[in-house]
């Protein structure tokens, strides 16, 4: 990629790195290969093919572990300064237990790793991007508080391997949207246990969570690594200036946000207030003699509270909140509990995804909450991004990378929020879960129709690279100045 750069006018600092995400169950594809296990996300789509968009598995994906060097080298074509990857637990350990090591796993990762390093790219690496080993969700999965110790032992084996060369650790990528979309709706393992399931998961991913944090601080401090977790957050904005909207759209990014973001970021720690509650409230309305939402040890309190070096956020969009019906029924539900609707303005521009529309102010209001309300942690973008059409010319991509830069930068320079750096997803097309191959968020087009499922950059790729590059958004941008080499 040759990149181009008009005159610049919203520069970040010299050394701000800029990167691009991926995941291993939407890239890796080689699901049962070199004694890979079986993930609940095999099982899932494996199962029921009619509830996936397009009927499609992962199983190749982007068959990304055969083809990781041209991954690489398309990364490093962007000149971005990292590259936030996953590791499958169960292909590292094919039951999930630490007693049997999958040898060739460990292989992979020290190939895909070194191929960064050689490349000059700084690896930043999640350890669980919701494919849990099977063999654990038969035990429960993380609904089980035995998972707590069992992602100690991965996490530990993950240091010991990789620990010199990997400098940036997240523990979990978006907690409630595993916990929620996959024991309270839809995504793998598909309990539909809302209300319920959800907390036993939110409750245990942030004991282990922690653990690990505490982990790390006692047997591998001399690594000098930063440890952090990923956190996503739809910006939500009151529908009306009504006090009742205003009250309703905090309580929901309590529910959202502040469900793992108050205990590990905030003073006090514990989940918040109006969770505790709400859900304490309507647990005992519907005749329940304890609360659905699990109570932590003041020990337990101490542990999390402060267990990061940074926050991973992942910010796609916006919604509009009003105030809900106030009505519970007896069947325990999340979003009874949160208790208001959500909304998307017709006029915010669409994307490929339903749920993502483009809404750029929405970046810095979410930055801004965050520093007001958890006195200013350093945050790292873990993912930013949006789907389109399939193609080359992806202007739309381009802009919406402009205007969430343009965005970010505003809360950086005006609001003096602590951006450590950005990332976008994604890297190139990819298995998007429930919707398939349906969804394209890449700047790079994978051509599934094509027997090495080629890659070709596209214009957004041209755009990012120069951001990357300069360090400034470009201002006049001249799609007849960026030239895409493939
Ligand atoms: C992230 O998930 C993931 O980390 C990544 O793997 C994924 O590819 C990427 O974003 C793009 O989707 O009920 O309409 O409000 C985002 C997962 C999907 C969770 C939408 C919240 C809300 C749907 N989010 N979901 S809606």
């Amino acid at each position: 990629i040759r990149a181009y750069a008009a005159t610049p006018k919203q520069c970040f600092e010299n050394m701000f790195p800029f990167g691009v995400a991926s995941a291993v169950f939407q890239t890796e594809g080689a699901w049962n290969m070199s004694g890979k296990g079986e993930s609940i996300w095999d099982r899932y789509t494996h199962n029921h093919p009619e509830l996936v968009f397009d009927h499609t598995n992962a199983d190749v994906a982007t068959d990304s572990y055969h083809k990781y060097r041209d991954d690489v080298r398309n990364v490093k074509k962007l000149g971005v300064t990292f590259y936030r990857f996953s590791i499958a637990w169960s292909r590292i350990l094919p039951t999930g237990l630490i007693n049997e090591i999958n040898e060739e796993g460990l292989k992979y990762y020290h190939e895909l790793i070194d191929e960064l390093l050689k490349a000059g790219i700084y690896p930043v690496v999640t350890m669980y991007h919701w494919d849990l080993p099977q063999s654990l969700q038969d035990l429960g999965g993380w609904t089980n508080p035995i998972i707590v110790d069992y992602f100690v032992d991965y996490a530990r084996l993950l240091f010991q391997n990789f620990g010199i060369k990997v400098s940036h650790w997240l523990t979990f990528n978006e907690p409630r949207s595993f916990c929620h979309d996959g024991y309270g709706g839809y995504n793998a393992p598909g309990s539909r246990s809302s209300g319920l399931e959800d907390y036993l998961c939110g409750h245990n991913v942030l004991r282990a969570h922690a653990m690990t944090f505490r982990m790390y601080e006692r047997e591998f401090s001399h690594l000098k690594a930063y440890v952090g977790i990923a956190l996503d957050m739809v910006w939500l904005e009151p529908a009306t200036t009504s006090a009742d909207d205003q009250k309703a759209a905090e309580t929901a990014r309590q529910f959202t946000f502040g469900w793992f973001g108050h205990p590990i970021l905030s003073e006090e720690g514990d989940y918040p207030q109006v969770m505790r509650e709400v859900i304490d409230r309507n647990s005992i309305h519907q005749g329940f003699f304890r609360s659905r939402l699990p109570t932590f040890t003041p020990e337990e309190v101490a542990m999390i509270k402060k267990s990061y070096h940074f926050l991973g956020l992942n910010h796609y969009t916006t919604k509009l909140v009003t105030k809900g019906s106030g009505n519970i029924s007896n069947k325990p539900s999340y979003e009874d509990d949160m208790g208001v609707k959500m909304s998307q303005k017709p006029t915010w521009p669409k994307t490929n995804a339903t749920w993502i529309n483009v809404v750029p102010w929405g970046f810095r209001k979410t930055l801004k909450w965050i520093k007001n309300s958890f006195n200013n942690p350093p945050v790292f973008i873990t993912e930013n991004g949006a789907p389109f059409e399939a193609g080359l010319q992806d202007v739309k991509r381009v802009n919406y990378i402009e205007a969430y830069l343009r965005s970010l930068h505003d809360a950086i320079y005006k609001d003096g929020c602590r951006v450590m750096a950005y990332t976008y997803w994604s890297l190139m097309d990819n298995y998007e879960w429930m919707w398939g191959y349906s969804e394209r968020f890449g700047l790079f087009e994978v051509d599934y129709k094509s027997s090495n499922l080629t890659r070709s950059a596209r214009l957004s790729a041209a755009f990012y690279s120069t951001v990357a590059r300069t360090k400034c958004i470009p201002d006049n941008f001249n799609y007849y100045n960026y030239y895409i080499i493939n």
